[in-house]
């Protein structure tokens, strides 16, 4: 008889069942582990490749699909743009002002990165007419939160329920400058104000409640913007009309990828691994600093420094982890990895509680909501706050059927969870991690010792 094996994808009309078999998985995780490239950095390549003169190199670029619902958008608007693979895209800029206005809606997929940063440089474009939409969680995702700032800036956006939802229209217009005091610390409302502030004479500013990834701030003054920071007040100011130059950028991997692996291996019993190459920026780090917490075993080694983003390789051991509080200050840095330290939380001793994170209600699920029923199908302790959870660690997990909610943060969260869950869990929508992890399952075999 043929050995069961641990790790399996059905696909059924394509959609992807990821099949994990406890019983049949002998091996801790051992290796070193290669990541996908950064997601926030990639797409900021792109953008500011295209709207840069001159030539891009782009060296570790994510081939996750939102990566190339951006790639796509920005060639539909003129933008030349190799094809996508790691060694090297190449992006032959167009310059500030001269995107054109492209003859069909602009689809940005799953992505609410594309759509966001986007709309800022849409909407400064005068004279052009722009009509954008995505799939239907980016449909049901706010978008006032961008459009009210660009509205203020002059923007003419129309879009469902009082111009909030996608589909949106743009007519783009010569935009003024604003002081933005935004109630939010989000990278996707200071990035899209600042793009916008590019084509917009004198100086744009953005001040954020709390610091959040400042990746657009690094890229922007590597293309040659004129840019000030002040870390006191969380104000960034962009001076318009900018021009940016093309320049190399080097993707490092990406943090929120690699919490994955932070997580497995902290919690699968033998466990040892090393994630190679991963971006370190100290905005991004949130989930270090949690981990750290719950007494998980993590070394930061050979830490460098490539195309102006920290980066490290991160090396993590087994070990008993333990409860914590993760709120506050530190929820911007570690937002996208709060699913996976739900994870973590299930398998560690006492109570964990995560507050302040009400923005996951709003991601590409109710991701709030979607930890808290998978992880209680599978027999963990969950309750739902309306900021976060409370979890009570140590129930043991048994294999169930559970849903992805066509999330790729729930559905590899979910597939970490059942590393350590007794018999078969079933993950459907699993394709879903293609957004930001094209090759999750192959990495999950390899670690196992399955391939
Ligand atoms: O791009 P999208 O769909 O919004 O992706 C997510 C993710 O989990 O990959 C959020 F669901 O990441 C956002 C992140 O939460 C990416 C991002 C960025 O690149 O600027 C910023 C964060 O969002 P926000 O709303 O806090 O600015």
């Amino acid at each position: 008889m043929a050995t069961p094996t641990a790790i399996a994808l059905k696909i059924i009309d394509e959609r992807h069942d990821l099949i994990i078999q406890k019983s049949s998985i002998h091996q801790p995780l051992q290796g070193r582990i290669c990541i996908p490239g950064d997601k926030s950095i990639s797409h900021r390549s792109l953008m500011l490749g295209a709207l840069a003169e001159g030539e891009t190199v782009i060296r570790g670029l994510l081939l996750g699909e939102d990566p190339r619902s951006t790639a796509s958008c920005f060639r539909a608007m003129g933008a030349e743009i190799s094809d996508l693979n790691i060694d090297e895209v190449r992006v032959k800029g167009i310059g500030l002002g001269n995107l054109q206005e492209p003859l069909d809606v602009l689809n940005v997929g799953n992505s609410g990165t594309t759509i966001r940063l986007m709309l800022g440089v849409l909407a400064s474009h005068p004279g052009r007419f722009f009509a954008v939409t995505g799939d239907r969680s980016i449909r049901s995702r706010p978008m006032s939160r961008v459009v009210k700032p660009l509205q203020q800036m002059g923007a003419q956006i129309w879009g469902r329920q009082e111009n909030s939802l996608a589909p949106l229209a743009v007519w783009g217009q010569a935009l003024k400058p604003i002081h933005y005091h935004s109630p939010i610390a989000s990278a996707q409302v200071k990035s899209c104000i600042l793009l916008a502030g590019l084509m917009t004479d004198g100086k744009t500013t953005v001040t954020e409640p709390t610091l959040s990834r400042d990746h657009s701030e690094r890229m922007l003054r590597s293309f040659g913007a004129e840019l000030s920071v002040d870390p006191e007040t969380h104000s960034v100011t962009v001076v318009g009309q900018a021009r940016l130059k093309g320049q190399t950028v080097i993707v490092p991997g990406d943090i929120s990828s690699a919490a994955f692996w932070l997580v497995a291996g902290s919690i699968v019993p033998g466990s040892e691994l090393t994630i190679a190459n991963v971006g370190v920026n100290p905005t991004r780090t949130g989930v270090l600093e949690a981990l750290a917490q719950m007494g998980a075993d993590i070394t930061l080694e050979n830490q460098r420094e490539v195309a102006g983003e920290p980066v490290a390789d991160l090396r993590v051991r087994h070990t008993q982890l333990k409860g914590c509080t993760i709120a506050g200050d530190l929820i911007p840095r570690l937002i996208d990895e709060i699913p996976i330290l739900a994870v973590a939380a299930t398998f560690a001793t006492g109570i964990t509680v995560i507050r302040d994170a009400e923005e996951l209600r709003v991601k590409e699920s109710d991701r709030i909501s979607a930890m808290a029923t998978q992880l209680n199908l599978l027999g963990a302790s969950v309750t739902e706050l309306p900021d976060g959870m409370e979890i009570t660690g140590g129930k043991a997990l048994t294999g169930t059927e559970v849903d992805s909610f066509t999330d790729h943060r729930i559905a590899m969260s979910l597939a970490i969870a059942a590393l350590n869950a007794q018999g078969t869990t079933t993950i459907h929508r699993a394709e879903a991690a293609a957004i930001s992890y094209p090759d999750f399952t192959e990495t999950l075999q390899r670690a196992i010792g399955e391939r």
